[in-house]
């Protein structure tokens, strides 16, 4: 760990120094875990260019020595400001950066006035962007993430039944991702049967399943700080033509978009694969979310692969390909696997079956 969080800091320092900051407030909780390997609460980093400092409370400072043992752990008591404000003043920076994406506008304010800086300025998403290539490390840890997810998915196949309420089946997932390492759900689970699939982030409801049935579940575990994503549409009982044929029309979509995302290529372009394809079969008003988007210590993050998605994808990048119909008054359809964007042909995470599965 020691070495990953060196080359983290260097790489801070340097987009640090091109803005013409001196020193760093981190103050984003996953930033926080990036930067450290803290994964606690209520604490934050002072990072200049000689030193790094953690800030925390007395609940916290056995486990961030032990977890961050590249910074000096200092613990405050009353104003978290005046103690951050005192580092900002040993270390003698006289601009301060901060995550403009995420203080709140009461936490600017104090931290501005107190602080102590001359300056205190927008880091311009700093961490976010060392954050978007994710090293083999983390990689390994993401397919942790997606297997334990992939897992949940074979064992709730032989739970659905006639009557089973949609808060059933989310739990048995949730349960099953947590006895096999999972910290928790990575977002609230979505499991949306018949109609409802319609709804495209539908959480799962006391609805029963019902015979004849499509039952869209998006879920995915959080191990190790970094979260899974996926998506399977299962029928129960044998699925009316309508839904059949949209079932084959999101699988061609997200099959080829999938195999299309590649290094060069912008966000925009990739989800422009699948559009096309539901598009051309006549659905495109159905679909109105992007098609992707990035996965890390975030559930959502950096890169969008949507119409508006301008980066230029990267090895190293791990997104979700996800596209999907949803008809009011029928039901929905989608499809979601993860990615790691490696050269011309993507690394396909998620390994569960895509084809159409009748319970
Ligand atoms: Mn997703």
């Amino acid at each position: 760990m020691g070495d990953i969080t060196v080359k983290r800091l260097e790489g801070l320092r340097h987009k640090l120094k091109q803005k013409g900051i001196d020193a760093a407030l981190v103050a984003k909780k996953e930033n926080v875990t990036y930067m450290s390997g803290f994964n606690g609460g209520d604490s934050y980093l002072i990072i200049t260019m000689e030193e790094a400092f953690l800030i925390t409370d007395s609940r916290y400072v056995q486990q961030a020595a032990v977890q961050a043992p590249m910074y000096k752990v200092t613990r405050y008591q009353g104003s978290v400001a005046d103690a951050l404000g005192d580092m900002v003043k040993k270390a003698g920076a006289a601009s301060v950066g901060f995550e403009e994406g995420y203080l709140t506008y009461q936490a600017y304010n104090e931290f501005k006035a107190r602080l102590g800086a001359e300056k205190f300025l927008p880091m311009g998403g700093a961490i976010e962007e060392l954050r978007l290539v994710k090293d083999r490390e983390e990689i390994e840890i993401i397919k942790r993430a997606v297997k334990i997810a992939d897992d949940a998915f074979s064992h709730i196949l032989g739970l659905i039944k006639p009557g089973t309420a949609e808060i059933e089946i989310a739990a048995e997932l949730e349960f099953h991702m947590k006895k096999n390492g999972a910290k928790g759900p990575s977002f609230e689970t979505i499991v949306a049967s018949g109609q409802r699939g319609s709804m495209p982030h539908g959480v799962a409801s006391d609805k029963k399943v019902q015979m004849g049935e499509a039952i869209t579940m998006d879920y995915g575990a959080i191990y190790m700080d970094y979260c899974s994503d996926m998506t399977r549409t299962v029928f129960l009982g044998t699925p009316d033509d309508e839904l059949r044929k949209i079932y084959e029309v999101v699988l061609k979509a997200q099959s080829q978009a999938l195999n299309g995302a590649r290094e060069g290529l912008t966000g925009k372009e990739v989800d422009s694969i699948a559009r096309d394809i539901i598009k051309d079969a006549g659905f495109d008003r159905f679909f109105g979310h992007g098609l992707g988007h990035g996965v890390g210590l975030e559930i959502h993050e950096e890169p969008r692969l949507s119409v508006s998605g301008e980066r230029r994808l990267e090895n190293g990048m791990v997104a979700t390909v996800e596209p999907g119909i949803y008809v009011e008054g029928l039901g929905g359809v989608r499809i979601e696997d993860m990615i790691v964007i490696n050269g011309g042909s993507p690394l396909v995470l998620t390994e569960s079956p895509k084809e159409l599965i009748i319970i």
